[in-house]
């Protein structure tokens, strides 16, 4: 067995430590892999990080570059000179027909710092076209907005995951880190273990609700309602933290005069939750000495999935927590870079750093990091769906660079995705396996993975770790940022990149220097010495920043000038925020809700880990999961298969009977293909600051499937 080599989890935010070795040839040979003793996990695996190495030796694995003439054509192994020509001639001459922001690039929230940062230089120096975006506007979106609106600054968690267990009281809204996140749940425990109570707010009795005490089961799309309903109780009961409101914050009294609307019985009509489960919850998070609101998507993914986030802060900020020890509100990120992806350049408003490209004096300084003119930086492009809504279109993207996401399987809308990536002039997708998106491309360039390559991750936590190669990448296969970097020298910019992931690294400490994401202190060997580094860090004497809105004083976040938070006064905001209904509600012909999510044993679109052997022995194919009461007024056995159809489209999967949801709703996981794509039946509809699409609600019939019959063609 080679020396094992510390790394971390190919898949979600967590980014549990782990370590890859080479078994010995007369053990099997291959690699295996064993949780590390790092702060987050502490050795814990879940079994999507447990069975990861099958992916590291996996017979699908792409290895050559794939091209084809035509989409009626199959396709054929190419050269990398030949792909990379085709991809940069193809770049050239749409840009010349349809102007620069024809060509565009869709990235992806899994991928490492220095790649997201390259991909956001790489569509602003080389193609200069403003058409970048990424999956992370379908993840965390709503979230980042509201926080950045609320405190200034957009970091997931504003403190370590260790300290959930030191907090009296947590409320998780949305989130089911249970299956989501399951080596997290030790913290929970040690909390509980500590006399901690918990809450969870889901439709779904979720393994997350069966670990706490107390279970809020609001219909999908109504947290909004129910966080002001919770508020009004608080200021009619006088658990608001008066003296925090005055010191910390601005914008209450809008907010107290906001919240009459909000008496308890209008709020159990809205969502469902009874008053005296309100009564109960706000007590406990009010007269708790340390409480956390935790967020997950279950509260964003929505049409209004931004107010109702900053709903949440509301009642965090009325209940005094945001910076006070062991307690505040924060978001529960979800992909493996999720947090620094969204932070260095592939949002189409956003400059590294968190800077705004809108900013004059933003603009200048990165361009002055970048060696180029700002005024040749364009303008802010349009959001993900947006972006693939309009492809192929007049003024839309006509050629098209997906890199680490599967938008037709994970966008909404799925079939009109699909279509839309057909009237594309040039679709190259960067994947290391032929994802159901990649299998749709004109060119497909394999990448690198995980434990091949070396670059840094953001954690849920804010904490910048390493990832380490612990393999050699089989011989064909390239990186994405060298992929970039050839690109960009073949499209006559080469002199602006490098393909060398710490010497992107460094790059972006500078171009984030001064920035909200400050991450100019953090090197990687203060990375390797230290297990990881949390922004904001402005100089190598910075210790990092583990918690922050602490106010002056130790552990003080130093960027932020004046008072607690990172707003140009210092203070916090509050905002008037409303209830409104879903964008699709159910009628006649759509009689049911739809809300979707994930199950324990896959994750995201599903081309990892449908691709894995434990995983999909555990797992085989997806449910819906149907209440028995709906069920017998369907006429639908436990197993039957059911057919879903929404106004948009429609799926087909077997129906799981639980008691556990409520009986208006059904949930499905979005980890599946074909058929089973339950994306093809979601809503599009954005929310207004975020552009995050309704993933968490849309009107939907069900029906027993005749067996055997695709009823989806
Ligand atoms: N196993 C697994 N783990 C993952 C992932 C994966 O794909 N698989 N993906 C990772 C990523 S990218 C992310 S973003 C995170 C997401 O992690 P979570 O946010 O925990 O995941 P979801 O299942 O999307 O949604 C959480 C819960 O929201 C509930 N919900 C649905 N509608 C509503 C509503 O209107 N209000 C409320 N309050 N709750 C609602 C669902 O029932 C579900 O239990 O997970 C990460 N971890
Ligand atoms: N209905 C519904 N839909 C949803 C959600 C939901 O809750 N409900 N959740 C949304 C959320 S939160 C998210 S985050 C998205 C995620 O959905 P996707 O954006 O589709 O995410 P992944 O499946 O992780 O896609 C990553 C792809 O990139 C490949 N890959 C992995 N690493 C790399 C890399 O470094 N480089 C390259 N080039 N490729 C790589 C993988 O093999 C995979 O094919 O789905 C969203 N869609
Ligand atoms: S919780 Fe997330 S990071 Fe940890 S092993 Fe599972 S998938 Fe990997
Ligand atoms: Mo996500």
């Amino acid at each position: 067995m080679s020396l094992p080599v510390l790394t971390h989890c190919p898949y979600c935010s967590l980014q549990c430590g782990m370590t890859v070795a080479a078994r010995a040839e007369d053990d099997g040979g291959g690699w295996e892999v064993e949780g590390a003793n790092f702060p987050t996990n502490r050795g814990g695996l879940c079994e999507k990080g447990r069975s990861s190495a099958e992916l590291l030796a996996h017979p699908d694995r792409l290895t050559t570059p794939l091209v084809r003439d035509s989409r009626r054509e199959p396709f054929r192994e190419a050269t990398w000179d030949e792909a990379l020509d085709r991809v940069a001639t193809a770049l050239r001459d749409t840009q010349q027909r349809y102007g620069a922001d024809a060509a565009g690039l869709f990235g992806g929230g899994g991928m490492t710092n220095e790649k997201a940062y390259q991909a956001g230089k790489f569509v602003r120096v080389a193609l200069r076209s403003a058409s970048i975006d990424y999956n992370g506007r379908f993840c965390m979106s709503s979230a980042a907005a509201a926080a950045t609106k609320a405190f200034g600054v957009d970091r997931g968690m504003p403190f370590p995951l260790a300290d959930i267990a030191r907090a009296d009281t947590v409320l998780l809204v949305g989130s089911n880190p249970g299956d989501t996140m399951p080596p997290a749940m030790r913290w929970f425990a040690a909390g509980r273990e500590r006399g901690a109570t918990h809450l969870v707010v889901d439709p779904r009795y979720t393994a997350s609700a069966a670990a706490a005490d107390v279970h809020l089961q609001p219909v999908p799309g109504t947290d909004l309602a129910l966080a002001n309903g919770l508020l009004h109780l608080a200021i009619k009961h006088r658990l608001v933290d008066t003296a925090y409101v005055a010191e910390r914050t601005t914008g209450w009294d809008a907010v107290r005069r906001a919240m009459r609307q909000y008496w308890p019985d209008r709020v159990e009509r809205i969502t469902g939750v009874p008053v005296r489960v309100m009564e109960r919850a706000v007590r406990l998070l009010a007269e708790s000495r340390a409480t956390m609101i935790l967020s997950g998507r279950g509260a964003e993914q929505h049409a209004h999935g931004s107010d109702t986030a900053l709903a949440w802060i509301n009642l965090a900020l009325a209940l005094g927590l945001p910076g006070r020890p062991y307690s505040g509100w924060a978001t529960m990120t979800g992909q493996g870079n999720g947090q620094g992806g969204r932070e260095h350049g592939q949002k189409a408003d956003q400059l590294p750093g968190y800077r705004m490209l809108a900013d004059p004096a933003a603009r200048a300084h990165v361009a002055a990091v970048w060696g180029v003119d700002p005024d040749e930086l364009p303008r802010p492009g349009v959001s993900a769906y947006e972006m693939l809504d309009r492809l192929g279109t007049d003024g839309g993207v006509r050629a098209l660079m997906v890199m680490a996401s599967n938008v037709v399987v994970s966008a909404p809308r799925a079939d009109h995705v699909r279509e839309r990536l057909g009237a594309l002039d040039l679709l190259v997708v960067s994947d290391l396996f032929l994802s159901e998106t990649a299998a749709l491309a004109d060119v497909v360039l394999p990448c690198t993975q995980w434990a091949e390559e070396e670059g840094t991750m953001t954690n849920v936590e804010g904490r910048v770790l390493r990832r380490r190669r612990a393999v050699e990448a089989p011989d064909g296969v390239r990186s994405d940022l060298d992929v970039l970097a050839d690109l960009a020298g073949r499209l006559g910019r080469g002199q602006y990149f490098s393909a060398d992931p710490q010497t992107v690294f460094d790059e972006l400490r500078r171009a984030s220097a001064g920035g909200k994401a400050d991450y100019a202190g953090i090197s990687w060997a203060r990375i390797e010495a230290e297990r990881g580094v949390f922004w904001p860090c402005p100089d190598e004497d910075h210790p990092g920043t583990p918690r922050m809105f602490r106010g002056a004083g130790e552990g003080a976040e130093r960027s932020s000038t004046r008072g607690y938070f990172a707003t140009p006064d210092g203070r916090a905001r509050f905002h008037v925020v409303h209830h409104r209904e879903p964008a699709e509600t159910p009628d006649g012909e759509y009689p049911y809700r739809l809300t979707t999510g994930r199950s324990r044993a896959h994750y995201q679109s599903g081309t990892q880990t449908r691709r894995t052997k434990a995983l999909l022995d555990a797992e085989p194919e997806p449910v819906v999961e149907i209440h028995p009461d709906l069920a017998a007024r369907l006429g639908v056995a436990d197993g039957a298969d059911v057919l879903l159809r929404s106004r948009r489209g429609r799926a087909r999967m077997r129906a799981r009977l639980a008691s556990t949801i409520r009986a208006d709703t059904v949930f499905a996981p979005f980890h599946w293909a074909g058929e089973q794509t339950i994306n093809a039946l979601t809503n599009p509809a954005l929310d207004p600051a975020s552009r995050m699409p309704e993933f968490k609600v849309c009107a939907v019939d069900i029906t027993a499937a005749p067996a055997g019959e695709d009823t989806t063609a």
